[in-house]
């Protein structure tokens, strides 16, 4: 067994472990994803994490658990480092009635009260102001919590991102902005949407404060989250973050990626692929072996299987739930806790 007495970025041996399995469980329980999804077991969209691990693992990794985390629809990994079992995510995805979301939101609606995760929000953009709100609820409640806000480089062209980061600074809300730039929405390359070639002056026209981060880099982008964290719990205000990275597949499942080249992806994944960077670093340490890599490997090939047999088992919600914890009809937000007697068209 590797022995480490060498601590990385503050961390100690049996931490720096725990993100590796981390990292290692998102890529898998993503990999089984597609898997079930081309089995006809998952329906719908499905929007895969994988190359964004050490994105989502050193960001999450620097928050308390009382902390809120805003996300988008590429959120399977966010809620799985956000703490809410994987097993009721699969479910989720499944459409079960065990999902977290109770099978009525699919992999674009990932949600957990009790870990403080609010969506899963399908809305490019949506996540900005629920998060800036929950902020400002934060404040306003006198607590220590702070809101992450995670989205993608698509999002900062809604006026959305725009109208929540001028609030969050003018009340010096206890926000962090989380742009994770994968260099594409949709098919839409960065190189040809933004006029500038990073967020910074967007976050200057806003008085915001900026750090960018090699969003391939777990530790780094931990260290860069942790200060951006202190800032808003300190009452400083909101950071911008942007975390340089890139998604390793096509937008959802279903994209064969035309407006990128085969070569562009092949070199991301042969030369900076976030889970083979950080068990370099950590072998440079000796912190880890390849002994240890391959039984962790294999320890999260049995955790998926599981998670994705108590899937596959679950049962399907019930046709009679369908009209349950409907929001709204034509004329105004109406609060359906219960099926009603005649249902409404
Ligand atoms: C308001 C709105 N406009 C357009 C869409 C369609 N849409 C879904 S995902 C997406 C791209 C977003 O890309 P990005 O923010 O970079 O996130 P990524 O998918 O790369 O994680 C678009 C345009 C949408 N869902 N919502
Ligand atoms: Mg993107």
């Amino acid at each position: 067994m590797a022995i480490g007495n060498i601590a990385l970025a503050g961390l100690d041996q049996e931490q720096l472990l725990h993100m590796h399995y981390q990292m290692v469980l998102v890529r898998r329980f993503e990999e089984k994803a597609a898997e079930e999804y081309t089995l006809g077991k998952i329906g719908g969209f499905l929007h895969l994490y994988i190359g964004q691990e050490a994105s989502g693992v050193g960001a999450l990794s620097a928050l308390r658990p009382g902390d809120y985390v805003a996300s988008s629809y590429r959120e399977h990994g966010h809620a799985i480092l956000k703490g809410v079992d994987p097993k009721l995510v699969m479910a989720e995805l499944f459409g079960k009635a065990t999902g977290c979301s109770k099978g009525r939101g699919g992999s674009m609606h990932i949600y957990s009260d009790e870990h403080r995760l609010i969506g899963g929000q399908a809305i490019v953009g949506a996540q900005l102001a629920i998060g800036t709100g929950i902020g400002f609820a934060c404040q306003y409640q006198n607590t220590s919590d702070i809101v992450t806000v995670m989205f993608g480089d698509g999002a900062v062209d809604e006026g959305a991102f725009h109208e929540s980061l001028n609030l969050a600074s003018l009340w010096k809300l206890p926000v962090v902005y989380y742009c994770e730039n994968n260099q594409y929405s949709m098919g839409m390359a960065v190189t040809k949407a933004w006029a500038v070639a990073s967020l910074e002056p967007r976050a200057a026209g806003h008085g915001v404060a900026y750090e960018h981060v090699d969003g391939m880099d777990v530790l780094a982008v931990r260290e860069t989250m942790l200060r951006a964290a202190e800032r808003a719990r300190n009452g400083e205000g909101p950071t911008l973050v942007e975390s340089l990275t890139y998604r390793f597949r096509g937008h959802s499942i279903t994209d064969p990626a035309y407006y990128r080249t085969r070569d562009e992806e092949a070199h991301w994944r042969s030369t900076r692929d976030p889970i083979a960077l950080f068990e370099e670093k950590l072998k440079e340490h000796h912190l880890i072996t390849d002994e240890e890599i391959n039984a962790t490997n294999e320890r999260v090939d049995g955790e998926v299987e599981e998670i994705a047999r108590f899937a596959e088992e679950s049962p399907a919600p019930d046709a009679d739930e369908l009209y349950e914890d409907v929001l709204a009809d034509g004329s105004g937000a109406i609060a359906w806790r219960n099926k009603p007697s005649t249902p409404r068209d």
